[in-house]
């Protein structure tokens, strides 16, 4: 029902970095048979660099408008299941591409869910701060009005990612009963 509620549009994961929009959405893609693809992990293919790197050598601006081309050409192909960069709905014309280009779902996870998810890791240049877990709360501040532009919101707990992609489902399905 999910998938027919899709109606052949591309499912697009947006949301704050640990939220799980990877995790979620590659569960979701192989339950409505779809490709999957992460746009970090394509970034980092094109430029055969790591967003670490691209963020220290171009700086965010550029990789912005890497974001927004590699994005738009995703949505153009056939269709799949896409997870975005935290950022990339932020940005927007790349928030304009996502918004043309299927259905964005929005991955809403309070802070200390996230915190606990990202504090180990160390591939979040914007994390690189004197207080990570201050500049994330500051980064939900500034970006939960825009992520809240969606077209539906599912909130991320801390249960399995299976129970979660359950959840997404059940969102997407329900659409058509609206
Ligand atoms: O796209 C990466 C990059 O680290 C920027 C980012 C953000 O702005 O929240 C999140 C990551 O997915």
């Amino acid at each position: 029902r999910a998938r027919e509620a899709l109606g052949g549009r591309n499912l697009i994961f947006v949301g704050l970095m640990g939220a799980g929009k990877s995790a979620i959405g590659r569960l979701v893609a192989q339950q409505l048979s779809l490709p999957f693809v992460d746009t970090d992990a394509e970034i980092e293919k094109v430029s055969r660099m790591t967003i670490s790197e691209l963020f220290a050598t171009y700086g965010e601006t550029e990789f912005r408008a890497l974001e927004a081309r590699v994005m738009e050409r995703l949505l153009h192909q056939s269709q799949r299941v896409v997870s975005t960069g935290g950022g990339a709905f932020i940005n927007e014309q790349t928030r304009g591409h996502i918004k043309d280009g299927g259905l964005s779902i929005w991955l809403r996870a309070d802070l200390d869910l996230l915190w606990e998810r990202v504090r180990k890791r160390d591939t979040r240049p914007l994390l690189k701060t004197e207080n990570p877990k201050q500049t994330l709360e500051n980064l939900m501040n500034q970006r939960y009005p825009i992520y809240a532009e969606a077209e539906l919101t599912v909130e991320s707990a801390d249960v399995r990612k299976e129970t979660m992609a359950h959840n997404v489902l059940a969102a997407i399905a329900g659409l058509s009963a609206r």
